[in-house]
């Protein structure tokens, strides 16, 4: 028999965005019992073989292009998790800021202050038709490739049953240095807004910070601020907004001890 010929496989295709995260399945391995087992231990009945399993299944031997909301659906199951009401937090254009605010009031949630969220944060992965292996080489670029890619679609999927779960009172913080405060195209604007049941969401609260130091401010009064609070409205969900929300000004201000402002 031609062994050669048998194991023959064409090379992985050429994507434009960068390949899958080195060590992937154990960074997500141990980042699950991290969370289910340090961070929040009354998670600690997760299964974390079970989960780590169901996420490269998701997308191995599969076209990276043609990714759906439902290969994600056991991971989805295998990862549900309670946020209590009020202490909901979306963030758009404010990663670090969000993330900075949720380390210190360690009741509030962001999506990667959850089980899934935190162990997929800042990772890549993508796997091919043709091969059960990970493609460490090259991953599409949601611009230059497709759109519906793994990683894509999977912060799609999960934004918004993090969303749909959401009661109460909920916040969002926006970047007021950047032009469109609030952008209809990002994840919170397509996704999450749209998302949020309006039957167990009473208001949501928007947070516009302004970099330090940073000249361009959009402020609650600006056009595109204005723009989230019209749909809400036509969703029957309260709006209400601050600038600069003095707690995470005064995180900014530990970032810049020097500034005037602070
Ligand atoms: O598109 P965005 O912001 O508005 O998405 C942020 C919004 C948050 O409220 C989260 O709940 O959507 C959720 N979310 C993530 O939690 C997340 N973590 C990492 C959406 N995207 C997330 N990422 C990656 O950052 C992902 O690759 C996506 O494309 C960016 C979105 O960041 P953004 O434009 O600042």
């Amino acid at each position: 028999v031609p062994v050669g010929i048998l194991m023959w496989r064409p090379p992985p295709k050429q994507w434009k965005g960068e390949g899958t995260t080195a060590h992937l399945y154990e960074i997500l391995l141990g980042r699950c019992y991290t969370y289910t087992q340090i961070v929040r231990p009354e998670l600690g009945h997760k299964d974390c073989q079970k989960i780590g399993k169901a996420f490269t299944k998701a997308f191995l031997m599969k076209d990276p292009c043609s990714s759906t909301e439902q290969d994600y659906q056991l991971l989805m199951e295998l990862t549900d998790e309670a946020v209590p009401c009020d202490k909901t937090l979306f963030w758009s254009k404010s990663s670090e800021l969000a993330h900075d605010y949720t380390r210190v009031r360690r009741d509030m949630f962001t999506l990667e202050d959850t089980l899934l969220g935190y162990m997929a944060d800042g990772l890549k992965w993508c796997g091919d038709p043709g091969s059960s292996e990970m493609n460490y080489h090259s991953c599409p670029d949601w611009r230059e490739d497709c759109s519906n890619n793994p990683f894509s679609v999977f912060w799609n999927t999960v934004s918004k049953r993090f969303a749909e779960d959401a009661c109460g009172v909920v916040h969002v913080v926006l970047n007021g240095s950047i032009s469109n405060t609030f952008d209809e195209r990002s994840t919170f604007g397509r996704v999450e807004v749209f998302n949020l049941h309006p039957e167990k969401v009473n208001r949501l609260e928007a947070w516009v910070m302004h970099d330090i130091g940073s000249v361009h401010s959009d402020s609650c009064s600006s056009s595109s601020v204005n723009d989230l609070k019209q749909i809400l409205k036509r969703r029957n969900i309260t709006f209400s907004c601050q600038n600069n929300y003095g707690p995470i000004r005064l995180l900014q201000c530990v970032k810049n001890p020097g500034d005037s402002s602070c």
